[in-house]
């Protein structure tokens, strides 16, 4: 048991990162590890028991809401308001942000936007899929209600961000800013292991991520970029690989451990892309640059995009940093007619 390093006792081992939020991002962490491991036990059943399928109802984003998204959303966001460190949550499941109104959680610091469960729609085909966090410093003063401008704040205010990937095994990855580290949960012990430190991305890779169902209707440097992981130059390690799982947190999780790049550029069912800025970029970009990657969408840093709404889409080009700029050196030199 002593080469064990619960996640517990690695960010108390860390609390000298952050001396300003002394237990309680801590805390915060730690009720983001229960709520996973709730939602965890669930999803590992969910093939036995009434709980997947639709419900008949959509989210904000007008998709069908799975049974396990509302479950899942629902959790996290008890888990997050029971320990009064948050004052307010943004969900991909929620129209509006939620605001907390007990006395204790007027006076916490931080509010929380996450997708409880993405990929969902893979539950029913047992593939895997991720919850996404990001954590902020709330902007408005203590003592009140969260705003709406607690939740708008650019990705490079984040001060911790992460995701919980349910697969063949299941895993937390998270950052502070201080390197990027992950956790393998041991269900026999009910705790999560450290099993990656400092995971880093290697700077170039052979992996690239993409829907080519869209192909028709990519940027041109996009289709460009496609032709040009296809090619047969055996010098440069090309072609590269296609893998595609569906689901985010998986395809982000492989291309950090092996090198690549997930493409997620405008199409003509999301003009603007599919990816969300504020729960599902800007946490995947803070965790890529701090594992030595990038994140773009395909012309500016995901981090400094100024938000303007909750749910606003960006285009999404997250990983292995001499792909990404490969594919903004396309994008700029065959830019679209229109
Ligand atoms: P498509 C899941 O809905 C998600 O948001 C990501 O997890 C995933 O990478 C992408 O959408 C899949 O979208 O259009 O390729 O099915």
């Amino acid at each position: 048991m002593s080469d064990i390093k619960t996640l517990g006792e690695f960010i108390v081992d860390k609390q000298h990162d952050f001396p300003h939020a002394s237990g309680e991002l801590s805390s915060l962490l730690g009720s983001i590890k229960l709520a996973a491991k709730i939602v965890n036990r669930e999803i590992n059943k969910a093939g036995l028991v009434d709980i997947t399928g639709a419900i008949g109802s959509e989210n904000v984003q007008g998709e069908q809401q799975q049974k396990l998204d509302v479950y899942a959303n629902e959790k996290f966001k008890a888990a997050l308001q029971a320990r009064d460190q948050v004052c307010g949550v943004a969900s991909e499941e929620e129209d509006e942000a939620v605001s907390f109104d007990s006395e204790h959680s007027r006076n916490a610091k931080y509010v929380v936007l996450m997708d409880p469960l993405d990929g969902s729609s893979n539950i029913d085909v047992n593939v895997s899929v991720g919850t996404i966090f990001s954590i902020y410093r709330r902007i408005s003063p203590v003592g009140t209600l969260a705003t709406e401008e607690d939740f708008l704040q650019p990705g490079h205010r984040q001060i911790a961000a992460g995701y919980i990937i349910y697969g063949s095994s299941t895993m937390l990855v998270y950052t502070t800013g201080n390197g990027v580290h992950g956790f393998t949960y041991d269900p026999s012990l009910g705790v999560f292991c450290l099993s990656h430190e400092n995971m880093t991305i290697p700077d170039d890779g052979r992996i690239y991520s993409i829907n080519e169902g869209n192909y028709i209707r990519f940027p041109n440097g996009v289709k460009r970029y496609i032709k040009y992981c296809q090619e047969n130059v055996p010098e440069d390690n090309r072609p590269y690989t296609s893998r595609y799982i569906g689901s985010l947190v998986s395809d982000f999780h492989r291309n950090l451990l092996k090198g690549g790049i997930y493409l997620y550029p405008s199409t003509a069912s999301h003009p603007k892309g599919k990816l969300r800025l504020l729960y599902e970029c800007n946490p995947m970009a803070f965790l890529i640059e701090q594992a030595g990657g990038k994140a773009s969408d395909g012309c500016q840093r995901i981090l400094d995009i100024e938000p303007s709404e909750l749910h606003q889409r960006v285009p999404f080009f997250v990983g292995s940093t001499s792909m990404v700029n490969k594919v903004e050196e396309f994008l700029e030199t065959y830019p679209d007619n229109d």
